[in-house]
């Protein structure tokens, strides 16, 4: 049985922000057995300074514990990857100490993947996704793919600096039901909309959902574009791809009342939160 650690309620960057004795002096993770809160904490720091060599092992380790992969991508993995953005702002760190922890996450990222995509039980559709065009960040749109994947479907990945054109031979090859656009940088969302228009212009809206998510990206950035679906996360993108196959599977791309359908689950889910926060 994997161990889940509330994560949503364990994040709270302000600790993160010295070191990590700080971080250690905090109750983050005390839902966690005390070696795995320690191992935790190691895992975040191990992120933080960029030490690629020994990430795989701590994965390693927690794994032997029974923790779940998700519980290590949503907690420590997410916590020590947002302080190297927020050192990243306040030009605490430069781009080589960023490339560093990046290749933390891929290394960690390269162990859990086939665990978790080895949950996938039946295939429900295709869905194709990419970093668009002039953006090179990968590591959240790998962690939708895999999560999607491990719910049934199957993913094409275009990877990273996405041209259209790419977008619109995948979808002519792999007849997706869904389409996936990543940006990260406020530069590059704009790509979102562009690859969208060339999909509507060659005549394909009504084939594919248009997902759009990152860093930047916001509902109201998906309702000014018009894609089918925005997503905070991987388990937002999840739970939004799967609505749209099967109970909204007869809503084409680009149905409003199909955008007002995604809206409302955001809505059922803030509503669950709001519940759960009372009792
Ligand atoms: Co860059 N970078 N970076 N970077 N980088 C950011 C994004 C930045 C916010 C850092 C900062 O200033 N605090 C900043 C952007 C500022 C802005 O645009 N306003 C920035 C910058 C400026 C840059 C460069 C321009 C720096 C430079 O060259 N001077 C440069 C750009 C290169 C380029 O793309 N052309 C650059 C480069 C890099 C690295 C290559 C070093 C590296 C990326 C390595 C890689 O991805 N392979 C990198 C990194 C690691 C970051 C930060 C630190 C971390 C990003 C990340 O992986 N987050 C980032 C800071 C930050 O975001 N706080 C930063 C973890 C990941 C799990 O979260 O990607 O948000 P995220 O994904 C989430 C959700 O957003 C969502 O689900 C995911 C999982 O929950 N989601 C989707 C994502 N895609 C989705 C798609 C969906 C649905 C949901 O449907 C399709």
């Amino acid at each position: 049985m994997p161990l889940n650690i509330n994560t949503d309620k364990e994040n709270d960057i302000e600790d993160l922000q010295y070191d990590i004795d700080d971080s250690r002096a905090t109750d983050r993770w005390s839902d966690a057995p005390a070696p795995i809160k320690e191992l935790f904490h190691v895992l975040e720091w191990n992120i933080i300074d960029g030490e690629h060599a020994g990430t795989t092992k701590l994965i390693d380790q927690a794994l032997s514990h029974q923790v779940s992969p998700r519980t290590l991508i949503a907690g420590p993995m997410a916590m020590g990857i947002a302080e190297v953005g927020r050192r990243f702002k306040m030009d605490e760190y430069f781009l080589p100490e960023v490339m560093m922890s990046a290749k933390c996450m891929q290394a960690a990222l390269g162990t859990l993947k086939p665990l978790i995509v080895a949950e996938k039980s039946e295939d429900i559709g295709t869905v194709v996704i990419g970093t668009v065009q002039g953006d090179l960040h990968d590591i959240g749109k790998k962690i939708v793919g895999m999560m999607m994947e491990a719910a049934g479907f199957t993913v094409v990945d275009l990877g990273v600096s996405v041209p259209p054109e790419d977008f619109i031979a995948a979808i002519r090859k792999h007849k997706p039901k869904i389409v996936g656009f990543s940006a990260l940088l406020t530069t590059t969302m704009n790509m979102q909309w562009e690859t969208l228009k060339v999909i509507k212009a060659e005549g394909l809206r009504e084939d594919v959902r248009v997902f759009v998510g990152g860093a930047p990206i916001s509902q109201a950035w998906c309702d000014k574009i018009g894609a089918d679906a925005y997503a905070s996360d991987a388990l937002v993108a999840v739970d939004k791809a799967k609505a749209c196959i099967t109970t909204f599977a007869s809503m084409k791309g680009g149905d409003p009342q199909l955008h007002a359908k995604m809206l409302a689950i955001d809505a059922e889910r803030e509503a669950m939160k709001a519940k759960a926060a009372v009792a």
